[in-house]
């Protein structure tokens, strides 16, 4: 069993799409161990995309992050959670993701993609104590 974390952006939570896009995690037996809904201020915002510091989109990023409720997840799985995670989110950019992603169903472009999956196992750890406050 591993973990990892994932996040419905605020748009989709806006559009009240939080209930399928959990159906569908639980669906590909993704177990639900934590669940917050909340809004990111500025630091925490910023220390949550520090990887993405200095990129062209980051403060339309931070911006964008900020700007509504997000919903936070922690997941478990048997097997490679991060990994599988990633494979049913589907591609950054909605228009290259397969049928079948989360991506595809409620995903409108590059920064409006519905949902946040972390990328390995350090960044899940890091963002899971980001957003549910562990030491
Ligand atoms: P992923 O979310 O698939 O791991 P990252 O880590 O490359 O993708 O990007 C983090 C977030 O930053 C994306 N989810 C997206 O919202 C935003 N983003 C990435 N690239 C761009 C871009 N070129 N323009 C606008 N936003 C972007």
């Amino acid at each position: 069993m591993s973990r990892t974390y994932l996040m419905i952006k605020p748009e989709a939570v806006e559009s009240g799409k939080q209930g399928e896009i959990i159906d569908l995690l639980l669906k590909n037996r993704f177990r639900v161990v934590r669940m917050k809904q909340f809004r990111f201020d500025g630091p925490r915002a910023r220390a949550f995309y520090a990887v993405h510091e200095g990129k062209p989109f980051f403060e339309g990023l931070i911006s964008y992050i900020t700007s509504g409720d997000v919903v936070g997840l922690e997941l478990e799985k048997e097997g490679a959670a991060v990994e599988l995670l990633r494979e049913l989110v589907g591609a950054t950019d909605p228009a290259n993701a397969r049928p079948g992603t989360i991506r595809y169903a409620y995903g409108t472009d590059l920064q409006h993609n519905a949902v946040h999956a972390s990328d390995s196992q350090p960044n899940a750890e890091k963002e899971l104590a980001i957003v549910f406050g562990e030491p």
